[in-house]
């Protein structure tokens, strides 16, 4: 063999190593998001995938699949536990039932306001719900905002407890929200998200209960006129990876893909804060009837018993739950 060929082989060679290495190296994640394309979620989440491709130089590609178009929030939940999916954009809601210490945010009132669940979720209360969900094989790699949810419906504006009342609510899948709407008087109906227009607009249910974003994007405004302002849930929202998927990566590419998502957080955050102002503004416009709740402390007091109840069950999750109520 002459020297050139030699040359020529050894090239090529190197070449196929190098080509091997990095496609061992370079993985594709599949993503979850229940969101419409300019949903605040949506953005921040096509943003995390840009930046993730960016900051491991392409060691890791994020394809995002949005509309909920690979299924249900509880099972794509589940899916990222077992490795189907690689990463998700999950409300806290349905995580709760897989894991206890999630669900302590899915109490109701237990957070002040935004800036309150903020702070809880930024210090030891965030990191006691995080150690919970990776024991369930989920990493949360930031928290995304989702407002405040107040009850809306097709009958009536609801001032205080005993207007909901014989109520059918459609609520998230979890005991927790069932107990709060039948701690009302309400019949609570645990329903996918997607199945709600219809379920509005077919008289299946008479009401459900979002953020204002949410009652817009999906159009429950057109077929639930009432939006009564009772703030009873802010539930936060994390951008969670498979823990397998995420233990894998090279301490660079786990750090890189943290600082992504932590970064695209800052974007949901900023999205969110207009966006809940413009829902608010379209939906008003299209004739939605407002109203302020006077006494909301008496839906507090109506919803004690789910607080108690959930407790007594779990009473581990005591010290979490005053370190959040304590949490200045
Ligand atoms: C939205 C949330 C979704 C989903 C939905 C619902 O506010 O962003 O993840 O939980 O509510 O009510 O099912």
């Amino acid at each position: 063999m002459n020297y050139l060929k030699k040359a020529a082989l050894s090239i090529a060679a190197t070449a196929f190593v190098a080509g091997l290495s990095v496609s061992a190296q370079a993985v594709e994640w599949r993503g979850w998001n229940i969101h419409k394309p300019d949903y605040p979620n949506t953005v921040a989440m096509d943003k995390f995938a840009e930046l993730v491709d960016a900051k491991t130089g392409g060691n890791v590609t994020v394809k995002m699949f949005h509309s909920g178009v690979l299924g249900s929030q509880p099972d794509a939940i589940e899916q990222v536990r077992i490795g189907g999916l690689a990463i998700g954009n999950f409300n806290l809601g349905p995580i709760g039932p897989m894991a206890a210490e999630a669900n302590v945010v899915s109490l109701p009132f237990i957070f002040k306001d935004m800036g309150h669940m903020h702070r809880a979720l930024d210090g030891e209360a965030g990191d006691k719900i995080s150690a919970g969900m990776a024991k369930i094989g989920l990493i949360a790699l930031a928290w995304y905002d989702s407002g405040a949810r107040s009850f809306y419906n097709s009958k009536k504006p609801i001032m205080e407890p005993a207007d909901v009342k014989g109520l059918k609510v459609r609520v998230m899948n979890n005991d927790l929200y069932s107990g709060m709407i039948a701690a009302l008087g309400g019949n609570p109906s645990p329903m996918a998200f997607s199945e709600v227009y219809q379920s509005l607009k077919t008289g299946v249910v008479d009401g459900a209960e979002n953020n204002w974003p949410s009652y817009e994007s999906t159009g429950h405004f057109e077929v639930a006129g009432y939006y009564s302002l009772s703030q009873h849930l802010i539930i936060p929202e994390c951008v969670c990876v498979n823990a397998k998927a995420y233990n894998d990566l090279s301490a660079a590419d786990q750090k890189a893909v943290k600082d992504a998502a932590r970064e695209s957080a800052v974007l949901q955050r900023e999205l969110w804060e207009k966006r809940a102002i413009s829902s608010r503004e379209k939906v008003m416009k299209a004739g939605v009837k407002f109203n302020e709740i006077p006494n909301k402390d008496a839906f507090m007091s109506a919803m004690e018993p789910v607080h108690e109840k959930y407790l007594a069950a779990n009473p581990d999750l005591v010290p979490l739950v005053n370190l959040i109520k304590n949490t200045k």
